[in-house]
């Protein structure tokens, strides 16, 4: 096979992945769990071209920095193997917080495997996904599902696990963007300010297995406000850490924290609705079936509030026939 394209759904971690136990190969220090959502994707191409002597990438139509796309592809293709054109498109804001980086490289993994290494199982492709950006092992899942962070040096234990898939509880989420463009300190940097200055940094780490376990049993019980709790709770704890390294980082501007108000003001009236927030200024609701409208109405009147997208859940990253 000469041409392959995959699609891959962002996905949004309930309980954040924030810092690594190895850098070298992309470990995380501690576990997450996340929800893929069908409606923010990614989509890419990849072409084998003989004629090339280093790999292209373009990115939402424009020439974009193809070493590491190249990275990711020369852990699937043989050692001088040929070089590709790679054609990748997000249908949301790329590079804003939005997990750009989860559906994109597990949409690259995805296509690139059907070329190279097509009886590659899910597990393998999963570790190559997270070489590229640790959430992005994630999107190769739908629904619900962890991502466990193992303890052996090589990694090998380092896996996802799916937990639900998307129609097992069909809630849906509401993304209020604060800020389209592209924000200032990217994740790995954060999260590597964090680990190395953050007073606050070990106990983060050391509070995520419990919050694992909680968010489980949220999820197997389908208790919304559990999972409420624990998620909102995963969130502030994961900027506490990231408020605490020196620079402090702060993700959040004005607009922020007026939507993170708003939806513990909504959920005090009685609406099915919890807020997340990823490395960047949009905040994220998670609604109950059925309260999505009235969430997005309320957020999208909030002063600052750009633009409001909306998702279900979806399934994980697969190829698209060509
Ligand atoms: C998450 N984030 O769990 C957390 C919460 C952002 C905040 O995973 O260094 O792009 O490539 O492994 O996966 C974003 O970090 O980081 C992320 P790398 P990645 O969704």
């Amino acid at each position: 096979m000469n041409t392959a394209t995959a699609r891959a759904g962002a996905n949004i971690a309930l309980v954040k992945y924030w810092g690594k136990r190895d850098p070298r190969l992309n470990l995380p220090a501690a576990g997450s769990l996340s929800i893929t959502l069908a409606d923010l994707e990614t989509v890419t191409r990849i072409e084998v071209d003989q004629g090339l002597d280093a790999d292209r990438f373009e990115l939402d139509g424009r020439s974009a920095d193809p070493r590491p796309v190249a990275a990711v592809l020369d852990l699937l293709r043989p050692a001088g193997g040929p070089r590709c054109r790679v054609v990748s498109r997000n249908n949301f804001p790329t590079g804003a917080g939005l997990a750009s980086s989860a559906s994109g490289h597990a949409a690259l993994v995805v296509a690139a495997a059907a070329i190279f290494c097509p009886q590659m199982g899910s597990g393998d492709l999963a570790a190559i996904a997270r070489r590229g950006s640790g959430s992005a092992s994630r999107s190769l899942f739908g629904g619900f599902c962890q991502l466990h962070a193992g303890v052996a040096e090589d990694g090998s234990d380092c896996r996802v696990e799916g937990l639900e898939e998307a129609g097992y509880w069909p809630l849906e989420v509401v993304v209020a963007i604060t800020d389209a463009g592209p924000k200032a300190v990217s994740s790995r940097a954060g999260m590597n300010r964090t680990m190395a200055t953050s007073p606050y940094y070990p106990a983060w780490v050391a509070s995520v297995s419990a919050d694992l376990e909680r968010a489980r049993r949220a999820v197997a019980d389908r208790d919304f406000d559990e999972l409420a709790e624990v998620s909102e709770h995963s969130a502030l704890k994961m900027h506490a850490s990231a408020l605490a390294a020196q620079p402090g980082l702060l993700y959040w501007n004005a607009a922020t924290v007026a939507c993170l108000r708003r939806v513990r003001e909504l959920r005090d009236q009685g609406v099915g609705v919890f807020f997340t927030v990823d490395a960047g200024p949009q905040v994220k609701a998670v609604c109950l079936p059925g309260q999505a409208d009235r969430v997005a109405a309320s957020l999208a009147s909030i002063a600052g509030v750009e633009q409001v997208l909306r998702s279900g859940l979806g399934p994980g990253a697969r190829l698209v026939e060509s």
